[in-house]
Order: C-alpha cells, then sequence, then structure tokens
C-alpha cells in the first residue's frame, strides 16, 4: 500500500499500521440475543464500507504510486505538479475515508475488522483537514519540501556538489577546516525550508485534530498497537538498554578524535564536534574507522576495495543481495524488479538519490531507487532495500489495509537483519574473500568495533529526530524554537555539537532527508533494536553456538521458512504476534543487541578507564 520509505508527497499513507484505539476497544464483543440482527447488520454495513474502502484507495495507491514514482525519478516542475495534484486528491480522499469510518463503532465489530478501522483512522502520516484548499496547499508544500531536499546542492571550491559529493568530503577529509566548510555548506539548502514545515506543522495538526488526536505526533504514535504513553515508555525503555552501550562508543571515539585533531579541535572531555564523525548527520560513524580502530589486529581485508577489485557493478551488489535472499528459499524477485527500477543515478536528469523501495502496484511491480556505488555502504543498503521488496511480496495476497509490515519498525528491520549475516564466512562462500583472509579470532574487536560504529551511533541519532519532531508536532517547540530546540537534543542524546555557531535562520533539521520528506524516523530506531533481536532467534533456530556476530543464515531454508511465515502475516495481526511468531518473544528487547557487542563492550571499558566519560546533557550558557 504504502512506500516503505515514503517520500513526502505520500501524504496518501493510509495503510501505515496499526490501532489508534487502546487495546480492549478492540476486544469481542458478545452481541445480546434481541440485539442480534440490529448487529448483524451493523457488521454488515461496517464490513461493505470497508470493501468500499480498501477498493478506493486500492486505486487510489495504484494512480498514485506512479505520479510520485516519476517525480522522485525525474524531477522537473511538471512532475513536481503531478505529484502535488495526486498527493492532494490521496489525501482527501483518506481523510474522508476515516471520517467516514468514525460513523461505526469499533466497539460493535469483530476484531479483524475492527483492526482494519483503526489502521484506516491512524495512518495517514500527514493528514490534512477537510477545510476547502487545505489538501491542495499541504500537498504544494510537501511536494515542494521533497523537491527542495533531491535538488540541494551546494558551491565548495568553484563547483556545485551534491549530497553524496559532499558526503564523501565529510566520509573521506580529515582536514578540519574542510569538514567545516561542507558540513556548514549543505546546511545552506535548509533555511528556505523552514516557513514552508511551520505552514505544514499547523496543517497537519488540524487534520490529525479533525480526526480525533490531540496532535500528530499522537497519531504518529498511535499506529504500536497500544496507547501512544505507553509507546512513547517503551522506547524509553530500549533506549535505557542501550544507553551504556552507546555512552562508551561516545567516549572511546572521542578520544580517538582528540589524539587526531589535538585539544584545539577536540577537546578530550565534553561533546563531540559534529563535522568530525565521518557523516553528514553524525548517524553513522563508520565513515572514520580508520581514526578511531582498535590497536587490536583486525581483518586484512577492505570490503570496499574488495568489491571494486571483484569487479562488482552496482547490478552485481543489487544481484548479490537478491541471491541472500533466495538462499533463504524466497522466490527471486520479477524481471519487472530489474526493467523498471533505478539502480544508478541517471546523467541526464535531477533524482531524488536517498534509496528507498517501492511497491507499485501492491502486487509484484516492485522496485527499489538507489543512486548505488560500489562500496561497503551500499552494499548494506541494497540488503536494506530489497528486504522491504521482499516483504512487499510476502504480504501482497493480504487485504489492502493489512498490506504493510508488522509495525514500521519491522519493515525497516527486514534487509538489515539480513545484512547481519554478511559475516567473514558469508564472504567466503560467496568468493569475496579467500580463506587465507578468514579473519582469526582476535579480529572479533575490531570486527565489532566497525559494526558499532553503524548500528551503535545511529541510536541516539533516530531518538533525537523523532524527538525533535514530537516537540515541534505536539506544539511545544514553537518554530522560532526550531534550530536551538534540534540542537538540544542532539546534546542531550548524541552528545554532539555543530562545529560553530548557528547561523539565525538555519533550519538544520530540514538538511535530514527525513525531515522534508516526513517520513517518521522511530521506525529506524525501532529497527536497530530488533533486527538484532531477530538475528539472535535466527542463530538460535540455526543450531549455532558461537558469538552472535559471526552468525550467518545464509543459505538456511528452515530459517527462511520461519522468516517468510512471519513477513506473510504483513500488519494483520497485533505486531506481538509476528514477533513471537518468529522469535518466541512478544516483547522488543534490546538484550540482543546488548550481547552482541557484548566483546566490545569489555574492550572499550579497558580502553576508557581513566577518561572522564560522558558530558553535560544541557547547554551551559
Ligand atoms: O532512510 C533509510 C533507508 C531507506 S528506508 C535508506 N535509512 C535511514 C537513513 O538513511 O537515515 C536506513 C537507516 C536510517
Ligand atoms: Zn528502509
Amino acid at each position: 500500500m504504502r512506500f516503505s520509505l515514503a517520500t513526502s508527497a505520500i501524504a496518501l499513507t493510509i495503510a501505515v499500521a496499526s490501532c489508534a484505539a487502546p487495546k480492549e476497544t478492540l476486544a469481542e464483543t458478545t452481541p445480546v440475543a434481541t440485539e442480534t440482527v440490529a448487529e448483524d447488520t451493523k457488521i454488515a454495513d461496517a464490513k461493505a464500507f470497508m470493501a468500499r474502502a480498501e477498493s478506493e484507495l486500492s486505486d487510489m495507491s495504484d494512480e498514485a504510486s506512479l505520479v510520485f514514482w516519476n517525480q522522485a525519478t525525474n524531477i522537473t516542475d511538471e512532475t513536481n505538479a503531478a505529484a502535488a495534484e495526486v498527493g492532494a486528491r490521496a489525501t482527501k480522499l483518506a481523510v474522508s475515508l476515516a471520517n467516514e469510518s468514525k460513523t461505526f463503532n469499533i466497539d460493535d465489530l469483530p476484531p479483524e475488522l475492527a483492526r482494519k478501522f483503526t489502521r484506516l483512522r491512524a495512518g495517514i502520516t500527514i493528514p490534512a483537514p477537510s477545510t476547502e484548499g487545505a489538501a491542495e496547499e499541504l500537498s504544494n508544500i510537501t511536494t515542494g519540501l521533497d523537491a527542495a531536499y533531491g535538488t540541494g546542492t551546494f558551491n565548495y571550491k568553484g563547483k556545485d556538489l551534491t549530497l553524496d559529493e559532499l558526503s564523501t568530503i565529510i566520509e573521506t577529509s580529515r582536514d578540519p577546516e574542510e569538514l567545516k566548510a561542507v558540513w556548514e555548506g549543505w546546511r545552506t539548502v535548509s533555511p528556505a525550508m523552514k516557513d514552508d514545515y511551520a505552514r505544514m506543522v499547523e496543517i497537519a495538526n488540524e487534520g490529525a485534530r479533525e480526526l480525533g488526536y490531540t496532535s500528530l505526533d499522537q497519531m504518529w504514535l498511535s499506529n504500536y498497537d497500544m496507547p501512544p504513553e505507553e509507546m512513547e515508555a517503551e522506547v524509553d525503555r530500549l533506549w535505557g538498554q542501550v544507553e551504556p552501550l552507546y555512552d562508551e562508543l561516545h567516549c572511546y571515539a572521542r578520544t580517538k578524535l582528540n589524539a587526531q585533531y589535538g585539544d584545539d579541535v577536540q577537546p578530550k572531555t565534553g561533546p563531540i564536534r559534529a563535522d568530525l564523525l565521518g557523516n553528514m548527520w553524525a548517524q553513522d560513524w563508520s565513515g572514520i574507522y580508520d581514526v578511531v580502530k582498535t590497536d587490536t589486529p583486525g581483518p586484512s581485508y577492505n570490503l570496499t576495495a574488495r568489491l571494486v577489485e571483484k569487479g562488482y557493478d552496482p547490478i552485481k551488489m543489487v544481484k548479490t543481495g537478491e541471491a541472500f535472499f533466495t538462499s533463504l528459499g524466497l522466490a527471486p524477485l520479477p524481471q519487472t524488479f530489474w526493467e523498471r527500477s533505478m539502480i544508478t543515478r541517471p546523467a541526464d536528469r535531477e533524482v531524488i538519490c536517498h534509496a528507498s523501495a517501492w511497491d507499485l502496484d501492491n502486487k509484484e511491480d516492485v522496485r527499489i531507487k538507489m543512486c548505488t556505488e560500489v562500496n561497503k555502504e551500499d552494499f548494506d543498503t541494497v540488503h536494506h532495500e530489497l528486504g522491504h521488496n521482499f516483504y512487499q511480496r510476502a504480504y501482497k495476497d493480504q487485504d489492502l489495509l493489512y498490506k504493510d509490515g508488522a509495525h514500521d519498525g519491522f519493515h525497516e528491520a527486514i534487509g538489515d537483519f539480513v545484512g547481519l549475516s554478511i559475516t567473514p564466512e558469508y564472504l567466503k562462500q560467496i568468493g569475496l574473500i579467500d580463506q587465507s583472509e578468514m579473519p582469526p579470532a582476535e579480529a572479533d574487536t575490531a570486527l565489532l568495533l566497525n559494526t558499532a560504529l553503524t548500528k551503535v551511533a545511529f541510536l541516539p541519532f533516530a531518538l533525537t529526530v523523532d524527538g525533535w519532531r514530537w516537540d515541534v508536532l505536539s506544539g511545544e517547540t514553537a518554530p522560532e524554537d526550531y534550530n536551538d530546540a534540534w540542537w538540544a537534543k542532539r546534546l542531550e542524546l548524541q552528545g554532539i555539537i555543530p562545529p560553530g555557531e548557528r547561523p539565525a535562520d538555519a533550519f538544520d533539521p530540514g538538511a535530514k532527508y527525513h525531515i522534508p520528506g516526513n517520513t517518521p524516523y522511530l521506525r529506524y530506531f525501532l529497527s536497530f533494536v530488533m533486527q538484532f533481536q531477530f538475528h539472535k532467534a535466527a542463530c538460535e533456530q540455526a543450531g549455532w553456538e558461537g558469538p552472535l556476530h559471526r552468525c550467518s543464515i545464509y543459505d538456511n531454508k528452515e530459517v527462511g521458512e520461519r522468516f517468510n511465515a512471519m513477513m506473510e502475516m504483513g500488519a494483520s495481526k497485533p505486531w506481538p504476534d509476528a514477533l513471537e511468531s518468529f522469535t518466541g518473544t512478544r516483547e522488543m528487547d534490546g538484550s540482543a543487541i546488548v550481547e552482541y557487542f557484548d566483546p566490545l563492550m569489555v574492550y572499550l571499558k579497558e580502553e576508557n578507564a581513566g577518561q572522564s566519560c560522558g558530558w553535560d546533557r544541557v547547554a551551559s550558557e
């Protein structure tokens, strides 16, 4: 139904997830005998309404998906206008159906049907109110924000550089002046978005209120089969489990950066300078592996170099990703995937390069859109995106409103879970490294550090993005405080600061795709926790007894079967049911990621001994 990474115009995202209502509203009611006929009529009416709603939404989705695809893979005034037009119609349809659905009392319906009603009401990512012109204004804004991000460039040393080019500098340069210039440069793209963003928040909140939510953040948080406040408490609980790991990594990285750059650039104490972490948003620190690497021996090969040496091109990377999924017993991707996907950046037009996976017809027209380069990061991203496509394919026979992840974190976790099986043993099996290059056990710390720079460093970033956004959507943060609130969250959760004073008109959140693109971000936090839970469960199913980071489920059909059974459920059942079917537990749990990194944790604690770890979580003025 929706795209796994919804581009902004997809206000259509009707199907996104689960119950807005507290659980008891879903409880089965036993009709009293005398009321049976009336009850039966009510249920029959509700069924008829839902059948019509799903059919209309399906037609709209087919039409809109193609228009959005055409815009994302060829940004022009015409494709923007077409996307804005269909986006407005899609929002109107979704909102009017959600409002119409209120004439039915969910308490009167059997659970299977009730679930569809709650999904219909809570699942619109950016709702408009039914006021004349509101959906059009909203859709123009979201399309414009998306395009502004997608076409953004910064002129550095006389050349207009795209985000990929600027990102490469952030990853590879070790000159703090250059890093600062490029980091600040990319953030010149977003001040122009700020007023539109504030207006969008206003309209979308009116939309959320009309649908019965106090504000849009509450509506987003209503998609997890529990009341929003319980879900927020769940997030806090999970963060509590993994935060100690992040704190040690932060401390360790800061020491190494201090050794690299000196006290003037990166002091030994306090927060870390955001532009030194090897990534435009400091969300993935693996770019500075060479700066922070352990004193212990690491693997002798470098996966990026190895992919290049072995003659991989972007298509071969995607084929290799597909082969992993088929090794689990899943059917290969359809021929149309190869004909219709955008796998590299086209030279002749502007596109939205941020990777995404699409399902154009809710049946088999699955595609990815990536500007793939031959490196380790994109090898991982290929698996991530294919995870979305294989999930979409697995639930294609569900009813429209159940064609979705069990919750959005599941959708994000599928491909990454598979990616955790890209172990040295697996690389050997597919011929990327030789037996002689298999890293010995003593290389584990280095291997784990490399993975932690991607997986652990990310966790507080994900919380920053939606922590900031929830406060914006709830009205707690006013437009004039957008940027300060952003940096307050960055400091509190990630322990990072900008490389210099931020200009008065800065709108730094807008320089991250998912803000102008309106993709909720909590999903990635959940995914980064749950993918380790999936991995641990799968390794147990496979009878693996060694350390988790050495386990690969490649070629394991038994695991594949159980995995597919979970995926086939789509969103048809509350997510704990899906989780239980694959892992045997009904709770999200950070203990698997903690166990995975345990040997690294021991090392980091030793290395950090004597350092004054941590930072003041609130800025001192
Ligand atoms: O946006 C993505 C995917 C598409 S759903 C490439 N990710 C987040 C990001 O890039 O910020 C994957 C990890 C986090
Ligand atoms: Zn994704």
